[in-house]
């Protein structure tokens, strides 16, 4: 299987976009993977980095706004022989998707989750989302946060998440080592992507990150919590990108024994009879 073999269209990003960067290490990961496209879903909200999910040739699903995640856990509950990954971005699953975010990670569904945070609403032309940095009073732009900045990966740590990571678009061979640990984690896996809006985010940009992003070395341990809630909260001059904390629960599934023998209606043997019967009983 070669990598474009899961490249489908041209795109319709801005030249220089972060985005590219992700879609191909992705398509590359995929292809490492060897797993067939035909096992592999891919599913997206709506926004600039949802879009991803268009230009790779596998299984696609499109939810609404802020509707990936309940899409995907549902995919991978029915489905458990699938390869479930989301892209889609930091409004997308942080802003309208704030508390599928939060609930998903409670159930700890075996699904990998690729939030492309450009700090900003991008497709919408630049409003400011969650994850935009706090407002300077004394320079007010327009995409800068009069709310207090929501951390994606403190709030995940702190919510059961059981792999929670961050990475740089800009630094694709770190990007590809966390994506592939993040799609072997059995459970919840996020990874928030740094990647910057060339356009709408005159902030956040490649260079503001590469002066920032620094990997956490061999001596840092994923399996401590707290200290991994500390580092989650590390984002200024410094932004540690890694795996923050890795830890094993059971998964959704695991847990729920009425799903243990779940399959999708494709698989279940139906017998004529007994639709007959069902459709009787209606008449
Ligand atoms: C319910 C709903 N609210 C608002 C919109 C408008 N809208 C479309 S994309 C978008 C922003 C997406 O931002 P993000 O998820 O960060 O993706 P990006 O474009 O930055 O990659 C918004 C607000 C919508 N389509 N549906
Ligand atoms: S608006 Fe920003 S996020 Fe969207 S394609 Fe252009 S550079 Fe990328
Ligand atoms: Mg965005």
């Amino acid at each position: 299987m070669k990598k474009a073999e899961f490249t489908t269209s041209e795109t319709a990003w801005c030249p220089g976009c972060g985005n590219f960067s992700i879609l191909e290490t992705l398509t590359g990961v995929l292809n490492e993977m060897e797993t067939p496209p035909s096992q592999i879903v891919l599913v997206g909200g709506i926004g600039q980095a949802a879009k991803t999910n268009q230009y790779i040739s596998a299984n696609g699903f499109s939810g609404l706004h802020g509707r990936a995640l309940p899409a995907a856990a549902a995919i991978k509950i029915v489905n458990d022989d699938l390869t479930v990954i989301v892209n889609t971005g930091d409004g997308d699953s942080y802003g309208e998707g704030g508390n599928h975010f939060i609930h998903n990670i409670r159930r700890n569904v075996d699904i990998t989750h690729f939030v492309h945070d450009n700090q900003i609403y991008g497709l919408t032309k630049g409003q400011p989302s969650p994850t935009s940095d706090p407002c300077d009073l004394d320079h007010i732009t327009d995409a800068c946060n009069m709310s207090a900045s929501f951390n994606p990966l403190l709030i995940a740590i702190a919510t059961g998440a059981t792999f929670v990571a961050r990475a740089f678009s800009g630094d694709q061979e770190h990007l590809a080592k966390i994506m592939h640990a993040a799609i072997n984690h059995k459970g919840y896996a996020l990874v928030d992507i740094l990647q910057p809006c060339v356009s709408f985010n005159k902030k956040n940009t490649f260079a503001y990150y590469k002066k920032r992003v620094k990997p956490l070395d061999d001596t840092y341990d994923p399996t401590n919590k707290l200290a991994a809630m500390e580092k989650a909260m590390e984002f200024g001059d410094t932004i540690p990108i890694g795996i923050l904390y890795q830890n094993q629960l059971l998964t959704y599934k695991e847990k729920r024994p009425e799903l243990f023998d779940a399959k999708p209606l494709i698989d279940k043997q139906v017998q004529l009879e007994d639709v007959q019967a069902l459709i009787k009983s209606y008449l």
